[in-house]
C-alpha cells in the first residue's frame, strides 16, 4: 500500500480516525449532526425526507470506514480479484440493507424513536436504484451482496445512467412511461473527480514500422469522451468487507463546454458536444431480453468496457507484475454479451499499447474472461452490423477479423470435413449487411461459458453453441443455477419470518448457510408454530392488500388465495395465459348459481411488471389485464369470487412488499425459453407455492421441494419444436374453453375489440408461438387442483414450511461459491480485524 502520511505524523492520523457509532445515542449524534451541518436544517424544518437523508448519511459513514479499510486489506493481500461487467445492477434500496447488513437496524430504531419518527416511514422515503430491467440486472445485485458476505475481493463495474428504469404509469389501462431521475439525492455514490479515463470513438487506423522493423497498429483522430468513476460501497452481511461498485458517468473532454469554440462565438456547437457526450450514459435501455442494434447502445458498450479495462490495467500495472500473472490476478465476468467488447479492447490494450506479440495476449484474454449466457431466445441473442463497428470503433472490428480468422483456421484443421461448419460458427454473419455475432465472440474469448439452471445449460449445449461444443470440448460449457440473496429477500423483506426461522434453528446462521433451513421440518408438526407461520403469511397478505388499496384503490380480501405474476411483460412469460385463465374462471362464475359460487374458492389474481415502451404486444397484455380487472372488480354478482389487480410500476422495493404475501405465484413459461427466473425462488422462499411448467429453475425447484409441493402443467420443452411444426402444417386445437374466452373478448365484453384483435390473432392465426393453446387445458385443471388443495389449509400450511424447509440450495452464496471454485478460482480474503481504539 502506497503511503502518503509521514510516520511521525500518523499517530496523529491514528488518534483522530474517524469513529463508527456503536450505540443509538451515538447513531443520533451522526443524524442530528449531519442534519445539521450536511443538510443545513434543524428540529423547526425537519420531515421524513430529511431524517431519511440523516440516517443514511449516518450510515454512509460507517460504510466508508468499513470500505477504506476493506480495499486497503485486499490490496495488500495481493490476491486475484473478480470484477462483474454488467450493463445493469438492479439495487433496490439501500438504507434497510446497510442497516441488516451492519447489524444495526434496532439501535438506529431506537434512535429514530427517540428523534420522534417511525422507522418503516423513513425506509420508505428512499428511491430505488433501477439500474435495470429484470432479473438480469437483480442477479447481478444479488451477486454483489453474496461477493461480500462471502469476502471475496470484488468490484462491480456498470454505468451511472442519469435516468433508469422508466416509471410506469398506468393510464385509462395503458402504459405510460415517465423517466425515473433518481439521482436528485443519492447519498450512497461518491463521485471520484480524479478517477478519469478517455474512451475514444470513430477515428483512423495507422500502421507503422518502429526502428527495430517491428510492426504497430494506432488508432487515432477520433473523438474522446471522459469518463468519471462513481463508487458505491457494498457491505457483506456480517462481516466488514465493503466492497465497490465502479459506475462511470461520461462527460465532454474539454469539461463543460468547449471554451475555444465558445470563444469563437459557437457558443451552440460548444453546448452540442457537451450533451452529445453525456447522452452516453444518460439512460438505461428499456428492453429485457430484446436486441435492438442501436448506435448509442453500442457506444454505451464501448464506453462502459474501455473506462472499466483501462482501470483494471492500471490497477494491475501499479504490482509491477509480468504481464503473464495478468490472469492470475484479474478475473472478468461478462454479464451477458453486453460487454463482449472488453476482448477485443483488452487485446488492443495488451498488443497496441503494451506491445505483446498476438498469441501471449490471446492466452492472457482467454484466461481472464469468462462468460454467462441468460437466454436462447434469437431475439436477444446481440448483433452488430460490421458497417456501424467498422465506423465506431475501426480498430476492434480489425481485431475482431483477426480474432474470427485464427479461429476459423483452427476450426478448418480439425473439421476438413464439415464445410458448413465455418460460415456456422464464424463470428462474422454473411448477410446484408454483415452482422458481428456478439455471443460467438464472447464464448470463444472466454475459457468458461455458463448457462444459469440446469435445463439452460443443457439446451445452449445443443442449440445456440451446438456447435463449439464439438470445437473447444464440453468442458468450457458448465452451468451454475442462479440464486437470490436470503438477506434481501427473506430476512429484508419478511423480518417476522426470518425471525421465527432464527428462534427454533438458534440464531441468524442460516442467513450465511442456507442450507440450515433444512433443520425447520423438524417443525411441520410443531402446532406454535405452524401458528406463527400461517399468522406471518396473514400479515403479509393485509399488508399487500393495504399497499392494492392505497395504490390501486381495489379493496381485496385477505382471507382470499392470493395468486401472483410479477416479472417483465414478454409474451414468452405468457402473462397472456394467464388473463386468459382468469377470463374463464369468470365466465364460470357468473354461470354458477349464487349459493355456487360462495362456495367457490375466493382469488386475487394480481399482475405487475413493465412492457418495453416499443413491444406492443406486452403493451397490449397489459391493456386486456386493466380492462378485465375493471369488468370483473365492478361486477356485483361476482363479489370477493374473483378480483383482478394490475399493481402500478412493479421495482425491487415493490418486491419486497408482494413476495411475501403470495400463496401461488405464476412461473408459467414456454418450456424452454426462461433460462432460470430468480423470482420464482423468492415466492418459495417466503413460503409461497408455484404454479408452474417445466421449464427454467423450476425444474430444480422441484427436485428440492418435491413433486407433491409444486403445481407443474404443460408442454415439455423436448415437445416444443414438434408442436411448432404440427401448428404450421395441421392448424391448432383450440380448447373449447379457451374460444369461449376469444370469442367474449372479440364480442366485446373488455371494451373494444380491436384493441385485442392482434393478441388474440397471434394465437389463432399466427401460428400460436408460445403454444398458449398447447397448454391451456392443463393450466385450468392444474388451477382447479390450487382451489382444492388450498381449501385444505392443513395440509397447504405443510406444504409451505416444507418448501421453505428445502430451499436451502438456492442462495446466491452458492452460486458465488460455485463461480469461484469452478470459474474465477479465487480465494475470499480475511476481512481485517476491528482497530481496538473503538475506529
Ligand atoms: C434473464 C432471463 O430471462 C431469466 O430467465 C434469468 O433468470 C435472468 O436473466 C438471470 O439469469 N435478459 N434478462 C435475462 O436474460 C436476458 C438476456
Amino acid at each position: 500500500v502506497e503511503a502518503s502520511v509521514p510516520e511521525p505524523q500518523r499517530e496523529a492520523w491514528r488518534k483522530h480516525s474517524a469513529r463508527e457509532f456503536n450505540t443509538s445515542d451515538q447513531f443520533e449524534d451522526a443524524v442530528v449532526r449531519h442534519i445539521e451541518t450536511t443538510l443545513a436544517r434543524s428540529l423547526y424544518n425537519v420531515d421524513e425526507s430529511g431524517a431519511y437523508a440523516g440516517t443514511a448519511l449516518a450510515f454512509r459513514d460507517r460504510l466508508v470506514i468499513e470500505w477504506n479499510r476493506t480495499q486497503q486489506n485486499q490490496t495488500s493481500a495481493d490476491q486475484k480479484r473478480v470484477y462483474y461487467l454488467s450493463l445493469e445492477f438492479l439495487m433496490g434500496r439501500a438504507l434497510d440493507n446497510a442497516m441488516l447488513n451492519v447489524g444495526m437496524k434496532d439501535v438506529a430504531r431506537k434512535g429514530l424513536d427517540e428523534l420522534g419518527f417511525r422507522m418503516e416511514d423513513i425506509i420508505d422515503q428512499e428511491r430505488d436504484a433501477a439500474l435495470g430491467n429484470g432479473g438480469l440486472g437483480r442477479l447481478a445485485a444479488c451477486f454483489l451482496d453474496s461477493l461480500a458476505t462471502l469476502n471475496y475481493p470484488a468490484w462491480g463495474y456498470g454505468l451511472r445512467y442519469r435516468y433508469g428504469i422508466f416509471r410506469q404509469e398506468i393510464v385509462n389501462g395503458y402504459q405510460m412511461e415517465v423517466p425515473d431521475y433518481w439521482l436528485e439525492f443519492n447519498p450512497w455514490e461518491f463521485p471520484r473527480h480524479d478517477v478519469t479515463v478517455d474512451v475514444q470513438f470513430y477515428g483512423t487506423i495507422r500502421k507503422y514500422m518502429d526502428d527495430s522493423g517491428k510492426q504497430h497498429t494506432a488508432w487515432e483522430n477520433g473523438e474522446i469522451v471522459t469518463a468519471v468513476a462513481y463508487d458505491a460501497p457494498i457491505p457483506g452481511y456480517g462481516t466488514t468487507t465493503t466492497n465497490n461498485l465502479r459506475l462511470w458517468s461520461s462527460k465532454a473532454s474539454h469539461g463543460e463546454f468547449d471554451f475555444t469554440k465558445f470563444n469563437s462565438g459557437e457558443y451552440e456547437a460548444s453546448v452540442a458536444d457537451t450533451q452529445r457526450a453525456e447522452t452516453i450514459s444518460a439512460v438505461l435501455y428499456p428492453n429485457d431480453s430484446l436486441d435492438r442494434g442501436k448506435e448509442l447502445r453500442l457506444k454505451q458498450q464501448y464506453f462502459w468496457c474501455a473506462a472499466s479495462l483501462f482501470d483494471i490495467v492500471r490497477r494491475f500495472k501499479k504490482s509491477k507484475k509480468a504481464w503473464s500473472d495478468f490472469p492470475n490476478q484479474v478475473a472478468i465476468q461478462l454479464n451477458d454479451t453486453h460487454p463482449t467488447l472488453a476482448i477485443p479492447e483488452l487485446l488492443r490494450i495488451l498488443i497496441d499499447i503494451e506491445g505483446l506479440e498476438w498469441d501471449e495476449a490471446w492466452s492472457i484474454v482467454q484466461k481472464t474472461f469468462s462468460y454467462t449466457n441468460h437466454t436462447v431466445l434469437p431475439e436477444a441473442l446481440e448483433k452488430w452490423s460490421v458497417p456501424l463497428v467498422q465506423n465506431l470503433l475501426p480498430r476492434h472490428l480489425q481485431i475482431i477479423y483477426d480474432i474470427n480468422l485464427q479461429f476459423l483456421q483452427f476450426v478448418e484443421r480439425n473439421f476438413p470435413k464439415d464445410r458448413d461448419m465455418l460460415s456456422r460458427v464464424s463470428i462474422i454473419e454473411e448477410s446484408q449487411p454483415k452482422m458481428v455475432r456478439m455471443a460467438y465472440l464472447a464464448v470463444i474469448g472466454s475459457h468458461k461459458v455458463n448457462g444459469v439452471a440446469e435445463l439452460h445449460s443443457d439446451l445452449i449445449k445443443t442449440t445456440i453453441f451446438k456447435d463449439f461444443v464439438k470445437i473447444h470440448g464440453p468442458d468450457k460449457f458448465t452451468n451454475v443455477t442462479n440464486g437470490i440473496t436470503p438477506r434481501r429477500w427473506l430476512h429484508q423483506a419478511n423480518f417476522r419470518l426470518s425471525e421465527l426461522i432464527a428462534s427454533k434453528l438458534g440464531g441468524y446462521d442460516y442467513l450465511n448457510d442456507l442450507t440450515l433451513l433444512h433443520k425447520l421440518e423438524n417443525y411441520v408438526d410443531d402446532k406454535d408454530f405452524r401458528k406463527e407461520f400461517q399468522d406471518i403469511k396473514y400479515a403479509n397478505k393485509l399488508r399487500l392488500a393495504r399497499y392494492i388499496k392505497e395504490a390501486q384503490g381495489i379493496t381485496v380480501n385477505p382471507a382470499s388465495l392470493f395468486d401472483i405474476q410479477v416479472k417483465r411483460i414478454h409474451e414468452y412469460k405468457r402473462q397472456q395465459l394467464n388473463i386468459f385463465g382468469v377470463i374463464h374462471r369468470y365466465l364460470e362464475l357468473k354461470e354458477m348459481s349464487p349459493a355456487d359460487r360462495k362456495k367457490a374458492q375466493p382469488r386475487v389474481s394480481i399482475f405487475g411488471g413493465k412492457a418495453a415502451p416499443g413491444y406492443w404486444m406486452a403493451k397490449t397484455i397489459i391493456h386486456l389485464i386493466n380492462q378485465v380487472s375493471e369488468v370483473v372488480n365492478n361486477d356485483k354478482d361476482i363479489g370477493d369470487a374473483l378480483k383482478v389487480v394490475f399493481l402500478e410500476d412493479y421495482n425491487v422495493s415493490k418486491a419486497e412488499i408482494i413476495v411475501p404475501a403470495s400463496d401461488i405465484s405464476e412461473h408459467i413459461s414456454t418450456a424452454g425459453t426462461e433460462a432460470s427466473g430468480t423470482s420464482n425462488m423468492k415466492f418459495v422462499l417466503n413460503g409461497g407455492l408455484i404454479i408452474g411448467t417445466c421449464d427454467g429453475a423450476n425444474i430444480e425447484i422441484t427436485r428440492e421441494v418435491g413433486e407433491d409441493n409444486i403445481f407443474l402443467f404443460g408442454n415439455l420443452s423436448e415437445d416444443v419444436e414438434d408442436l411448432r411444426h404440427a401448428h404450421y402444417y395441421s392448424g391448432l386445437n383450440i380448447d373449447p374453453s379457451l374460444q369461449r374466452v376469444f370469442d367474449e373478448i372479440r364480442n366485446g365484453m373488455f371494451g373494444d375489440a380491436g384493441q385485442f384483435s392482434s393478441l388474440v390473432n397471434s394465437i389463432t392465426d399466427h401460428g400460436d408461438y408460445y403454444l398458449v393453446s398447447d397448454d391451456f387445458k392443463s393450466y385450468v385443471e392444474t388451477q382447479k387442483l390450487i382451489d382444492e388443495a388450498y381449501k385444505n389449509q392443513e395440509e397447504w400450511l405443510t406444504k409451505t414450511i416444507t418448501v421453505v424447509a428445502r430451499m436451502g440450495f438456492f442462495s446466491s452464496d452458492r452460486c458465488i461459491e460455485e463461480y469461484a471454485q469452478e470459474i474465477w478460482n479465487t480465494e475470499p480474503v480475511v476481512p481485517p480485524a476491528k482497530p481496538q481504539n473503538g475506529a
